[in-house]
């Protein structure tokens, strides 16, 4: 199934998710518009630096920019590099870089008929406006693109980001494996359902529980390190490899009747993927409203910083000649040749 599965990381973070990834045996190609952020990838295998690009310092319109005229390298590099059916681009919504180049790049991709979905991040509340703003835009491009596979969206809301990536990573490896390692008389998922799951257009989850039955995977499907799921029950499939007792119907109870389901069985815990749900539409309001409530404020500072004139009197000891000598208000600056005429007078 590995070979399958081909990542595009960008910038910082999608460089630090994709080296798990590349870590597990898969393959990933990073791509940044700075060379000083890709010089920090030891021992990676594949690494691109976009032409022209000197970091986005979170500006996302640069990065567009750098897309958009080095593309055909960029595409050509994926095609070299990532032979797979499904391409995940790696990035967060809240930088420049990543946030500039990833949806764009999803889209030009998925226009040359390849698989593409993401893994994005959601910044968290603490992080500054910008972000934010950021995030925000980048969504608004993602939920357009109508064609892209399954988007995971973890949220650093949900805690430390790094331990954020390892879950991410070890969860997908885990989802992955099913196929190879869970395999049951009542029951298999093979790679093609596989597929189809990670294929669906929309949001996706997965999630693990320990627990026998359905309560535990309803739990984590609330506690994890994805973006809340919306209360909709907008839904296309349940791929699920159970742990015990386990009904479908006490999880499709919860999430919403997908347009199928494919189940397996193991001795271990139960692993879910759940894929075709609706963007995080309650999580982005909050965004949204973040954005707004501070707006006003925001623009008042950046007014003030451009408008506000100041007093010039302050630093008392300009009146001061360089050598501590007072200047008399009304006394000339003296020129080279008056101070030498003045030896030679008389
Ligand atoms: N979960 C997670 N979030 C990260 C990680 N690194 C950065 N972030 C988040 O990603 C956002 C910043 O994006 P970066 O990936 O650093 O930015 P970039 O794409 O390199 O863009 P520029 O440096 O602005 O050109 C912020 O919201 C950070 O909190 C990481 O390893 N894991
Ligand atoms: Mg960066």
């Amino acid at each position: 199934m590995k070979e399958r599965i081909g990542f595009v990381a960008i910038g910082q973070a999608g460089g630090n998710i994709g080296r798990l990834f590349e870590q597990k045996g898969f393959s990933v190609l990073y791509v940044n518009t700075s060379q000083e952020d890709l010089d920090t990838l030891a021992d990676v295998k594949f690494m691109y630096h976009i032409t022209g690009g000197e970091g986005c310092n979170k500006d996302r319109h640069k990065a567009k920019q750098l897309v958009v005229e080095d593309f055909d390298n960029i595409a050509q590099q994926i095609d070299l590099k990532l032979n797979t059916d499904i391409v995940f681009v790696i990035f967060a919504s809240g930088g420049g870089t990543g946030s500039g180049a990833g949806p764009m790049l999803m889209d030009l991709l998925i226009d040359e008929k390849k698989t593409v979905g993401a893994i994005t991040i959601l910044p968290s509340r603490q992080e500054s406006i910008k972000s934010q703003i950021n995030s925000y835009e980048c969504f608004t491009e993602l939920i357009d693109i109508r064609r892209s596979a399954a988007v995971f969206v973890l949220d650093n809301d949900k805690g430390d980001k790094l331990t954020l990536n390892q879950e991410l990573a070890e969860i997908f490896q885990q989802f992955i494996d099913i196929p190879d390692k869970h395999k049951s008389i009542l029951g298999n998922i093979d790679k093609a359902e596989m597929e189809e799951t990670m294929k669906a257009h929309g949001m996706a989850v997965i999630t693990q529980s320990k627990e026998e039955g359905a309560a535990g995977l309803i739990k984590a499907l609330n506690e994890n390190s994805f973006a809340p799921i919306e209360n909709d029950g907008i839904i296309k499939y349940i791929a699920i490899s159970s742990c015990g007792d386990f009904h479908m119907t006490d999880i499709t109870k919860v999430v919403g009747i997908p347009l199928d389901t494919f189940q397996t069985y193991n001795e271990d815990a139960t692993v879910c993927m759940i894929s075709g749900l609706s963007y995080p539409k309650t999580r982005l309001d909050g965004i949204y409203q973040t954005i707004k409530d501070s707006q006003d404020m925001i623009i008042k500072n950046l007014r003030a910083t451009s408008e506000l004139k100041l007093n010039s009197d302050v630093n008392f000891l300009n009146e001061f000649a360089e050598h501590g000598v007072k200047q008399q208000k009304d006394e000339k600056p003296k020129s080279k040749r008056d101070i030498m005429s003045k030896y030679f007078k008389g």
